[in-house]
């Protein structure tokens, strides 16, 4: 069978970086474990419009990821896949998962899947190829008709089938195994038109530079984070299995810089250690490598940290969220800041990167908890801080809490996104004036104090990326009314 797997187009109102899609190169994995041709159509960096790809490459069944600021684009392309031919169109990723029948109604998607793919889409795919061989015209009507029941088993999808009846069958249960996910398949994406996700490595911007998931799934709840919408069990791959696919990006790939995406890492340290000593014994330690999104403060001891720098760690991040305490423990973080000051010396004292992720307009908050916030973020001083604005996402508590009690100020979900300097709600005396005036404040205070912008000018990578960086850095503190202007573009290009 023919697949083809889309990351439709969605720039952020700033300049970031280009990567593959994690989750789309396991689907294509998946796929090609299963015999299929594997089509990949990154909107971010294809040349070609998805209707001419769709026309020229003829697939079987497509499927479409969307986190929520992507979701319209994911229904644009959809409907411009439609305009070509009636294959069976299909929707995953964060956005869907919980909105799973805003999606589904729509005549332009067929299915939805809902969670962790990998296992489902194999199905899917089964079931459409099965379909095909009794039919060679078979459409996404046929797959759809209520008279032929072809999805009736199949957990964790939701759509509607041709007599407008809405289904929503029971969730798939989660990949007990992990180690059994083939690696994900690089070699689909046009790997020289990505840039990198974080620059690791100074003086190489453009690295090639894959990223990796050694985890999945968070035993936390965060009030503010998306990850409520995955499953809670914490699963973690081998440390065998993370020196294979470690191994195969160093030897297959030559990647010079890998960005671990989990979403906490160290749940279980002595996993951690233990492949911290397979990469320094088979020698794959001289590439260095970064935790993009943070590890838990409270399991980063000073031993564990100072072993994973040995095997080639340069950066780590924290999720430090607030500076205030009472809004700390009203977030669920469940982290106290000694925890957090003890992570960051930790990590400091054996010489690695740090990066800290501030959040500014959680429910509660006040000018004073703001205040706290920088304060916090100066004193425990990491090499990058990263203040975003509270966007509340579908699916969370904060989203809850904003709707009930506050105001939200977005109505489309292409706003939600956090760069372009406007609040997202107010909820009693936080006005979106003071989310917006302490945010740019934050940035402000933290980067211009005398020793970071003496530090900053002495790093070479500074001097490598200075265009873009004080691209971003204007964008960041001037926004302008450039996001409406990126939409029309956008839509224009989508209605061509
Ligand atoms: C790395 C990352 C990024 C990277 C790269 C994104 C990329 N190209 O993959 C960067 C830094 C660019 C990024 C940006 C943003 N991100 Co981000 N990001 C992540 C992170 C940490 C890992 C993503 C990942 O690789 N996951 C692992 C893979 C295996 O999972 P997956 O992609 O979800 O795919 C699985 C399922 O969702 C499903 N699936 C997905 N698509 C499809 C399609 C089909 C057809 C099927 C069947 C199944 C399916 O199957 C996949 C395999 O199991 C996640 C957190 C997380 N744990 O997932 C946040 C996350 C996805 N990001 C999030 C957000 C909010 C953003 C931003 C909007 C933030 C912003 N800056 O404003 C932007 C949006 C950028 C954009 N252009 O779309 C939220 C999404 C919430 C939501 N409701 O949409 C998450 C969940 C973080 C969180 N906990 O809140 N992000
Ligand atoms: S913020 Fe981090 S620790 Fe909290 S739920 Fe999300 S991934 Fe888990």
């Amino acid at each position: 069978m023919r697949v083809m797997l889309v990351n439709p187009r969605f720039r952020l109102p700033i300049d970031t970086r280009t990567t593959p899609h994690l989750g789309l190169a396991y689907l294509a994995a998946v796929s090609e474990r299963r015999g299929d041709d594997v089509l990949l159509f990154d909107a971010d960096v294809e040349n070609e419009s998805i209707d001419e790809a769709v026309r020229r490459l003829q697939p079987d069944i497509v499927g479409i990821t969307a986190n929520t600021p992507q979701v319209k684009s994911a229904w644009r392309t959809a409907k411009a896949i439609k305009s070509v031919k009636d294959i069976p169109v299909v929707l995953g990723g964060p956005h869907v998962s919980v909105l799973p029948a805003e999606s589904a109604e729509r005549p332009e998607v067929d299915v939805v899947v809902r969670g962790e793919g990998e296992d489902v889409w194999v199905k899917l795919c089964g079931i459409v190829e099965n379909g095909k061989a009794g039919n060679p015209n078979f459409a996404a009507r046929d797959l759809l008709d209520p008279a032929a029941g072809l999805l009736d088993g199949l957990l964790g999808i939701s759509y509607y089938t041709t007599d407008q009846k809405e289904h929503h069958n029971p969730d798939h249960p989660p990949i007990a195994d992990l180690d059994t996910l083939p690696f994900p398949a690089y070699h689909f994406f046009k790997m020289d038109r990505y840039t990198n996700l974080q620059p690791a490595t100074d003086a190489i911007d453009g690295a090639r530079s894959f990223s990796v998931m050694t985890s999945r799934g968070c035993p936390y709840r965060c009030t503010f984070c998306s990850q409520s919408i995955m499953p809670i069990k914490w699963r973690a791959r081998s440390p065998e299995s993370v020196l294979a696919e470690w191994q195969h990006l160093v030897e297959n790939f030559d990647a010079q810089e890998i960005g671990v995406l989990d979403d906490s890492a160290n749940i279980q340290v002595d996993r951690l250690e233990k492949i911290a000593d397979l990469f320094i014994e088979h020698k794959v330690n001289h590439v260095p490598w970064i935790f993009v999104n943070g590890i838990r403060a409270n399991l980063a001891t000073k031993e564990l940290l100072g072993k994973l720098k040995k095997a080639g760690l340069k950066r780590t991040a924290f999720g430090v969220e607030s500076g205030d305490p009472d809004v700390l423990l009203s977030i669920d973080k469940k982290i106290d800041h000694d925890t957090i000051r003890q992570a960051f010396k930790n990590a400091k004292s054996v010489g690695l990167e740090t990066i800290g992720f501030f959040i500014i307009g959680l429910p509660g908050e006040t000018e004073e908890s703001m205040e706290k916030t920088i304060q916090f973020a100066c004193e425990v001083d990491p090499m990058i801080a990263n203040f975003s604005m509270m966007t509340p996402y579908p699916g969370t508590k904060v989203y809850e809490i904003a709707k009930r009690q506050g105001r939200l100020l977005l109505d489309d979900w292409e706003d939600y996104v956090f760069f372009d300097g406007r609040a997202r709600y107010e909820l009693g005396d936080m006005t979106a004036e003071m989310i917006e005036r302490k945010w740019k404040e934050a940035y402000r205070r933290f980067y211009l104090r005398p020793h970071r912008v003496a530090g900053t000018l002495m790093r070479k990578d500074f001097w490598i990326n200075w265009r873009r960086t004080f691209k971003v850095a204007f964008n960041t503190l001037f926004p302008k009314k450039e996001k409406d202007e990126l939409r029309k573009s956008v839509e224009a290009e989508a209605a061509v």
